[in-house]
């Protein structure tokens, strides 16, 4: 339960429905929520003030307390809280009109107080962990563009009223040309009379420039020793600030991710789980998603920090200085996407590490699309992606992402000369390290093998498919009509004899004809290994059975010479 969320910045897949993150997040947690309620912690608690209250009589609220709840780790203390908004009746259709339009529910989030308190989330061990005490300063660099103002604000109640104040240089809000007329001199005059002086500042982006350049706006503005930057819409967990800036204290080149819980949309319930922790990934299709740690990744507590492969955008720390030798962002990326990868294979690639910190919790409020995009979404992403590509990628590499998206071959990416001198500079690795080193699971299709491409059933023109599947236990193996696209029905026989997709491995479970056979992951363990000659059968060796194809789809059947259905044909064979 909970362990395949994935978001998906590929709109494509996004209005194909497959995974949509608020549909699949409530799909897939909801025996969690049963017994999150059962537990008894969905009680409200009457705290300060929501944003319409403020907005009806400003004079009334001047004086919401600021609770300082570090050192305080007493749950009962503290209060249950961060539990969501359930509206019946006129105030659930009025909320469901505004979620169409802002895909979240501002209707709830403006009933709830701004400065609620979260339950907290941590493994239990990381109340106990020692941090050091000269920890470096941090500034917070928040860019919003129209976000709903008590949704931005709830953010910064929550990093003010959780983290400890020597460590937080200040606040940053970068408004990167918003519209919403409510973000403008109301925001001005609530954080002028509501947080302590000179903490929060805002700087604003005449016209819109998208995240990346707001965030660089924001850094060049900033002056503390380590820098996050946060979207608009989170909530952060008790002590969540320490882990990140213990790892960055001990080696100046490791880049700090949190861990992100769920802030549900429908709801604003922050939700999360105390029984695993996300790791990240991405296929040839730079499809970013969920997935399992190995377990020579995980620690001998569950606290102890774990080694990252590639980051979400928002809530990593970084040492300023670090931030600025590694060439900050590329700034020729465009409003949003991609930013996230290129800096994660930047840091592996270029002498820093990336690591997450289990005990550093965050919520996220995760929207499919909250704003529009000027040129176009998916145009906007394949521009930052092609951008990214071209400067880390090796030939093969591009070969398979250009597979997917074909347009991208001759998208002009605009200027690279001065990211290709960086990593000339900075003497970084190949992206071949990066596969091998700290994606290993990422297949490299064309490489080390006998043969690859679609594999095509001669009987039948259907080709073997993956239907889309990234990491997960056993899913079935399909055949479809042949239509070639890696991305789906990409397949190799690896030179030590796996039949394997980018991400998966070919496996059989019952050992007898008529199995199945299944999709899994390749690195749990040894998997099965095939046998084919270009043209003819693919065989099994554990149980000698050959691949074949009914009306279903592939099956395991005793090989037979003359049947062929039995015969497969690859696209290329490499000798
Ligand atoms: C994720 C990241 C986000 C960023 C993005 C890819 C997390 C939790 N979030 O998507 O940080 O890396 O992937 O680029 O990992 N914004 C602007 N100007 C714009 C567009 C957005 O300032 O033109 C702001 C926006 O208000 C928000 C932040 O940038 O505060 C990130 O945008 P998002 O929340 O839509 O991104 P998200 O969470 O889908
Ligand atoms: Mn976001």
């Amino acid at each position: 339960i909970g362990k395949n969320l994935f978001f998906n910045f590929d709109n494509k897949a996004v209005t194909e429905g497959t995974s949509s993150p608020g549909k699949v997040l409530a799909a897939v947690v909801g025996a969690s929520v049963q017994q999150y309620k059962a537990s008894g912690k969905l009680k409200q608690l009457p705290v300060a003030i929501t944003w319409s209250e403020y907005r009806a009589n400003p004079q009334l609220l001047c004086g919401n307390p600021l609770i300082d709840t570090y050192g305080t780790n007493d749950p009962s203390k503290m209060g249950e809280n961060g539990s969501g908004i359930i509206l019946v009746g006129s105030e659930k259709e009025k909320a469901t009109m505004l979620i169409s339009e802002y895909n979240v529910n501002v209707y709830a989030s403006d009933r709830i107080p701004l400065n609620r308190m979260v339950p907290d989330a941590r493994f239990p061990g990381c109340n106990v962990v020692p941090y050091p005490k000269d920890l470096p300063s941090t500034s917070i660099i928040i860019p919003f563009y129209d976000e709903w103002p008590s949704i931005l604000l709830r953010t910064i109640y929550s990093i003010v009223n959780r983290t400890p104040r020597q460590l937080l240089q200040e606040i940053i809000l970068v408004d990167d040309g918003s519209k919403m007329p409510q973000l403008k001199d109301d925001l001005d005059k609530y954080v002028d009379t509501h947080f302590p002086k000179g903490l929060v500042k805002i700087i604003r982006v005449p016209e819109r420039r998208g995240l990346i350049q707001a965030r660089l706006m924001g850094f060049e503005n900033s002056t503390g020793d380590v820098i996050i930057f946060f979207d608009s819409h989170m909530e952060v967990n008790i002590d969540w600030l320490q882990p990140l800036l213990a790892e960055i204290k001990h080696d100046r080149k490791t880049v700090a991710m949190g861990t992100l819980d769920y802030i549900q949309l429908d709801s604003m319930e922050y939700k999360y789980y105390h029984d695993y922790m996300t790791r990240y990934g991405f296929d040839w299709r730079l499809v970013f998603f969920e997935t399992f740690f190995r377990n020579d990744q995980i620690g001998s507590t569950p606290e102890a920090t774990r080694v990252g492969t590639v980051m979400v955008g928002a809530a990593y720390a970084i040492d300023r200085n670090f931030f600025k030798e590694m060439g900050t962002y590329d700034n020729g990326m465009k409003v949003w996407g991609g930013e996230n990868l290129e800096m994660a294979w930047r840091i592996w690639l270029c002498g820093g590490r990336l690591v997450h910190a289990p005990c550093s919790h965050i919520g996220h409020v995760a929207r499919s699309q909250p704003y529009d995009f000027p040129g176009g979404r998916q145009a906007v992403e394949q521009y930052n992606y092609k951008r990214a590509i071209e400067v880390w990628m090796e030939p093969e590499h591009k070969e398979l992402v250009y597979n997917y998206f074909p347009g991208m071959r001759t998208l002009d990416a605009g200027d690279l000369s001065e990211r290709m001198r960086l990593k000339e500079k900075l003497q970084c690795k190949p992206f071949s390290w990066f596969i091998n080193h700290v994606w290993p699971e990422l297949f490299v299709l064309q490489q080390n093998v006998t043969a690859w491409g679609s594999a095509r059933n001669l009987h039948t023109n259907r080709c073997l498919d993956n239907h889309q599947y990234l990491f997960q236990a056993a899913e079935p193996l399909y055949a479809e009509t042949c239509h070639y696209q890696l991305a789906t029905q990409g397949f190799s026989l690896t030179k030590d004899k796996l039949l394997r997709t980018s991400l998966q491995c070919v496996v059989i479970k019952s050992m007898t004809a008529g199995a199945r056979p299944k999709l899994e992951d390749c690195i749990i363990g040894p998997r099965d290994t095939w046998t084919h000659r270009q043209g003819s059968q693919i065989v099994h060796e554990a149980t000698g059975l050959c691949l074949d194809l009914d009306n279903e789809g592939p099956i395991m059947m005793i090989c037979d010479d003359q049947a062929i259905t039995q015969m497969w044909q690859f696209n290329t064979y490499v000798v």
